[in-house]
């Protein structure tokens, strides 16, 4: 499934609330290396004296892009931020909140599908492009799906352009496991929602009660998956016309949560036409924030 069904505006409070969880050390650990290491960042992304634009992927509330933002005005950078985000609720927030909060911000939000709104940025300028994609979104990928993906951004991108991206560690099991099944359902509220929307907007008869939430770590292949697992043999009715028979135990493929040793990054950016110039890490080394330039 696309994540980016899990976000109508309930699955966006949903999230956030993910995001505040103790277990969950994924935003803490992004936040450490924004807060601290943007100085660094900006030295890098200034090395080269052009102008450019700072393309986010999923910018969110740019909660964590706001520190580099701030430290590239203050150092006079002549760039201008284009947020790009699937909710155009998220892009017009932005608009209208940035700007107070960063005096001098140029920002141009782009509502819309990644690559399309990447495409639609590269053809409207020609200044280099420093694109952010943080959050370990990529983790939401299939290891092949994130590989073609960075492909695809490599096609659009020329010489002297700069990939920032997050990726969550592979890291002691547990603590993986506890961020994607935490004690308070949270994250089991973040799944329920996809069968909520489907009987909200598609007419389905989805009973939240006949299905459990439930989440796996394999340390071998870093995947982290989470399921919702049919608690009985039912029938479950969407509109008029179609129906889903579930078996006692059958599970529906929710998400998955890809983390990442530093040589599979290495390997990654190589395999897909960057070389990996720096990596940030926060104090514990859970997250990287890992900056790859065009080969
Ligand atoms: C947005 N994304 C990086 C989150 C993650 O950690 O995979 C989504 C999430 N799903 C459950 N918890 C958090």
């Amino acid at each position: 499934m696309h994540s980016k069904y899990f976000y109508d505006e309930r699955g966006d409070y949903i999230f956030q609330q993910i995001m505040e969880m103790e277990e969950y050390y994924l935003t803490k650990a992004e936040m450490d290396i924004l807060s601290k290491q943007s100085g660094e960042i900006s030295t890098v992304l200034m090395e080269t004296a052009s102008p450019f634009d700072l393309i986010e992927l999923g910018a969110g509330d740019a909660t964590k892009s706001v520190h580099l933002l701030k430290e590239l005005l203050s150092r006079k950078a002549d760039f201008r931020y284009l947020p790009i985000d699937i909710s155009a609720h998220v892009i017009s927030d932005l608009e209208e909140q940035l700007p107070a909060k960063l005096p001098g911000l140029n920002i141009i939000g782009l509502n819309g599908d990644y690559l399309d709104m990447l495409q639609e940025a590269a053809e409207t300028a020609d200044r280099r492009k420093v694109i952010l994609f943080m959050g370990a979104n990529i983790g939401n990928m299939s290891p092949a799906e994130a590989r073609q993906f960075c492909m695809d951004l490599k096609a659009h991108m020329s010489k002297d352009d700069i990939l920032i991206i997050g990726f969550d560690l592979k890291k002691e099991p547990k603590q993986i496991l506890a961020a994607y099944d935490d004690a308070n359902g949270i994250t089991s509220a973040f799944n329920m929602n996809l069968l909520h929307r489907i009987n909200s907007e598609l007419d389905g008869e989805f009973n939240l009660n006949n299905f459990e939430h439930y989440a796996s770590y394999d340390p071998e292949s870093g995947a982290c998956k989470s399921y919702l697992i049919s608690l009985k043999d039912q029938v479950v009715k969407i509109g008029d016309s179609a129906s889903i028979s579930f078996t006692k135990n059958e599970h529906i493929f929710m998400e998955i949560s890809q983390k990442y040793a530093l040589n599979e990054i290495t390997q990654l950016a190589s395999s897909t036409g960057f070389m990996l110039h720096r990596n940030f890490f926060d104090q514990h080394e859970y997250f990287v924030d890992s900056i790859w330039k065009v080969g």
